[in-house]
């Protein structure tokens, strides 16, 4: 109850922190970008992780402004971060407003951020109805040349049918198929037949929640083109 106020009072005051957590390349290990993650620092319980806030704030209308906090201060800390590029999460409500490309561009050109190293997240719930809000901004997104992922693949119990007609890049396998790779022969085959449905429709593949060694060499092996996950780092926080 409480906590809502509190949100809303932080946001209004700015008071949301971003971490930044490394995307590398599984062909050199290199890393190629970071994703800015929400953070909140709650005066009882200290940091928050989104989880606890996020679908709050979306709740509330507040999303939008939690976000634009999140992308200026990773814009920020990127931008001296040579060749390396942003990703930042965007709500499924944040589709639906005509001004986000546009904003998003503003933002990074203020930060000397361009949008080729821009790249939006999107959660794969946006695409469970069919909604042609959505599709336009990816359009704009796209035309803009800020890339999109579609982020938390398989959790969404959306139909495949939308993959066809997304003009979308990139695909990042949620971690909970990557979390049990080693003990369940079913999540091994969904990342390994995602991945090939990816390649096939011509998209790049992220896996997600790569915590060891071992992980890192399954998803090497099937082919996913990019990791995240503790095993390359974790989130780190923006002063
Ligand atoms: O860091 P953590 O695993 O707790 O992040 C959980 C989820 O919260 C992420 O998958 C991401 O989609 C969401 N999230 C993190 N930062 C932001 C943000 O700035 N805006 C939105 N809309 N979602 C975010
Ligand atoms: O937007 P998305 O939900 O994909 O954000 C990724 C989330 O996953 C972040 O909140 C981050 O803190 C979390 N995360 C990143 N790497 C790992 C990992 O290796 N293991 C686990 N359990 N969580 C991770
Ligand atoms: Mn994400
Ligand atoms: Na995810």
């Amino acid at each position: 109850r409480y906590l809502e106020t509190e949100l809303r009072s932080a946001i209004e005051r700015e008071q949301i922190q971003v971490s930044l957590q490394p995307i590398v390349s599984l062909s050199d290990g290199r890393p190629v970008a970071v994703e800015a993650l929400a953070r909140w620092y709650h005066w009882e319980d200290g940091w928050l992780s989104p989880d606890r806030f996020v679908a709050m704030a979306e709740k509330r209308g507040l999303v939008a402004a939690l976000g634009e906090q999140v992308y200026r201060r990773a814009m920020r800390a990127v931008a001296a971060m040579d060749g390396t590029n942003l990703a930042i999460n965007a709500a499924p409500s944040q589709l639906q407003d005509p001004g986000f490309c546009a904003r998003l561009v503003e933002m990074g050109e203020a930060a000397g951020l361009g949008p080729e190293r821009l790249e939006v997240e999107i959660t794969e719930r946006a695409f469970m109805r069919d909604n042609a809000e959505s599709l336009k901004q990816i359009s704009r997104l796209r035309e803009a040349g800020i890339s999109v992922t579609i982020d938390d693949f398989g959790t969404g119990f959306s139909s495949l049918g939308y993959l066809r007609r997304l003009p979308v890049q990139h695909l990042k396998i949620d971690r909970t198929f990557v979390r049990h790779i080693e003990d369940d022969s079913a999540s091994a085959a969904i990342v390994r037949a995602v991945t090939n449905l990816a390649h096939d429709l011509g998209m790049e593949v992220t896996a997600e929640g790569v915590e060891t060694a071992a992980e890192a060499e399954f998803v090497r092996g099937v082919g996913c083109d990019y990791a995240q996950g503790w095993y390359y780092g974790r989130p780190d926080l923006v002063d």
